[in-house]
């Protein structure tokens, strides 16, 4: 029994690319089945397909995908179901987990729902012994001419108990991680979920509202394991578990480890424990990545992040006076004025924030956002959902609101600040090096005035060939939270979907 997963490549009409993180998801799926052989190829490095099936010849393929990248995989499983016919082929990740029949049309054999960790060794054993489907739940799978469902998926209980991510099976790609300047960077989890409940975030509906979070002593075991030095921590959210991130930071302490953290983290939780911050400081913490949204609390009320612009401000002193570097994301609402975009950068000036990432209001499939806006979607093309594009309607008339929000970024990284030189005297390496960085931002910024000549061109393309996003949510996880609508992913126990399109590819 051989397991071939996938990542699939990059997408071609994807604007922002500062970051190349290792597939965890597969490495954390490959190590619950390490009795059998795997491998892990990752496509956004490595796009020979048709090597890797015809040399490996895999019994069983399974492949990730976000919400952006469901055209690219549904072209990939028609290609791996014509490469090698007899392998079993199932999607799984965020998109297949709030609509899993947005991957039926392909052919795939099964969509896998949830968590993968307590699936997919069920599964795999299934296809080993030519079991029955029907009792792994969690499972879209394929029979005769429908899909049926076998029942909500197990949800994660403990992430102790399970294996150390297969970092071994991407080790010839292990170089070309990074994370923005920091390569080669790993990346590691230490918790999963979050306790809070933001309108457009779909992490809390995937874990089913549950925030877990692993022993110390594991995760260094771990850390311990990993040869990077740059080490970007993958967890929604870190610090506010207060006992797991200062018992975390005592124990990479205590282990000695000498290594340089990349973490997310709310205002609200380094407010109430700077102390916590000033010990991930000493064990090297280097940049914190703070969701802050919105310069107006009004904004954030409506978003529920259930923070303030008092709490950021006070959350970015005490980062700053740690000297440790703040990546701050905002969401640039379509609904935004003129005078919004100007308020935002004079708030990014006023508070000095160094490194600021704009994105666009999105209603990701499986949010309470996409319950709140479904009727007044513009663009459905799933490639849009990339929080570049407004695929809600603009206030501003399209292409001005792409030039705002261009330069939103123009702005926040003038030629001085990305070549760092603030009165220092200018290095051969820095020079060229930010002279790099600047040429790519101003690259960027040029795309993302003309991003709405890659929604149309997106959009003429693909309109009469590839069903765009379902007006449907479908996580069992979800339904206390979103309603499902009629003959999406619903919850009851082999409930069955017609196949909809072509099965064959
Ligand atoms: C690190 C990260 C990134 C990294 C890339 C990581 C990578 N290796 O690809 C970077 C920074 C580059 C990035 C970029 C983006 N990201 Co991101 N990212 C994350 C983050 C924080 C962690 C990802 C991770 O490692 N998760 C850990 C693994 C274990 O979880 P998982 O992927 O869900 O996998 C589990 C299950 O889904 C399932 N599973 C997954 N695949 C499969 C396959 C099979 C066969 C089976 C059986 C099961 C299975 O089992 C896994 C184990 O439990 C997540 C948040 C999150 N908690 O996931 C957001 C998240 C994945 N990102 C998100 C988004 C929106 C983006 C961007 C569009 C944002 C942007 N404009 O830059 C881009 C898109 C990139 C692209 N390729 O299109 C969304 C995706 C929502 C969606 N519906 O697609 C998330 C969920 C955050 C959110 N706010 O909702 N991201
Ligand atoms: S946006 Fe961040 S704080 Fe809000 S629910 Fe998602 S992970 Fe939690």
């Amino acid at each position: 029994m051989k397991i071939l997963l996938i990542k699939p490549p990059l997408n071609k009409t994807s604007i922002i690319g500062d970051s190349l993180i290792e597939p965890l998801e597969l490495e954390i799926l490959a190590a619950t089945v390490s009795q059998y052989p795997c491998r892990i190829l990752d496509m956004r490095i490595d796009a020979d397909l048709k090597s890797t099936l015809e040399e490996f010849l895999p019994d069983l393929v399974g492949i990730t995908a976000y919400t952006t990248e469901v055209p690219m995989v549904r072209g990939l499983i028609r290609r791996v179901k014509v490469l090698a016919p007899s392998a079993f082929v199932v999607v799984g990740g965020c998109h297949a987990s709030v609509v899993p029949r947005d991957f039926f049309a392909t052919g795939v054999d099964a969509v896998a729902v949830g968590n993968g960790e307590a699936l997919f060794p069920g599964l795999v054993n299934a296809i080993a012994r030519r079991g029955d489907l029907s009792q792994v739940s969690g499972l879209w799978h394929r029979s005769k001419d429908r899909y049926a469902y076998t029942g909500d998926p197990p949800f994660l209980k403990d992430l102790n108990t399970l294996p150390p991510p297969a970092r071994w099976l991407t080790q010839s790609y292990r170089h070309r991680y990074f994370f923005g300047r920091n390569r080669p960077a790993a990346a590691i989890m230490t918790s999963r979920g979050c306790p809070f409940r933001c309108s457009f975030c779909s992490i809390w509906k995937m874990m089913n509202g549950k925030y877990l979070v692993r022993n110390a002593e594991k995760v260094v075991e771990e850390l311990s394991d990993i040869q990077e030095r740059h080490v970007f921590i993958a967890d929604d959210n870190t610090l506010s578990h207060a006992r797991h991130a200062g018992g975390l930071a005592a124990a990479i302490g205590r282990a000695g480890l000498r290594k340089c953290y990349k973490m997310y983290g709310r205002a609200d939780a380094i407010v109430s424990r700077p102390d916590i911050v000033e010990q991930w400081r000493s064990v090297g913490l280097q940049t914190v990545i703070m969701g802050l949204e919105s310069f107006q609390d009004r904004r954030l009320t409506q978003f529920n992040k259930g923070s303030t612009v008092d709490l950021q401000n006070r959350a970015i002193e005490i980062l700053k006076a740690n000297g440790i570097r703040v990546r701050a994301y905002f969401i640039v609402d379509p609904d935004f004025t003129r005078g919004d975009f100007r308020a935002l950068l004079d708030y990014v000036e006023r508070e000095e924030i160094t490194e600021p990432m704009f994105s666009i209001l999105t209603p990701l499939p499986g949010t309470d956002l996409f319950e709140q806006s479904r009727e007044r979607l513009l663009l459905d093309r799933h490639e849009l959902f990339d929080l570049v594009h407004a695929v809600l309607p603009t206030r501003l008339p399209r292409r001005e609101f792409y030039a705002e929000f261009s330069k939103l970024y123009r702005k926040s990284y003038p030629l001085k600040k990305i070549l760092g030189v603030n009165g220092a005297p200018l290095r051969a390496g820095r020079l060229v090096g930010g002279g790099l960085a600047y040429l790519k931002m101003r690259a960027i910024t040029r795309r993302m005035e003309h991003a709405y000549r890659i929604e149309e061109k997106i959009h003429a393309e693909t309109r009469t060939d590839q069903p765009g996003i379902q007006h449907e949510a479908g996580h069992p996880a979800a339904k206390n939270h979103a309603l499902p609508a009629p003959g999406a992913g619903v919850s009851r126990r082999h409930d069955s979907a017609e196949l909809d399109g072509d099965p064959g590819g």
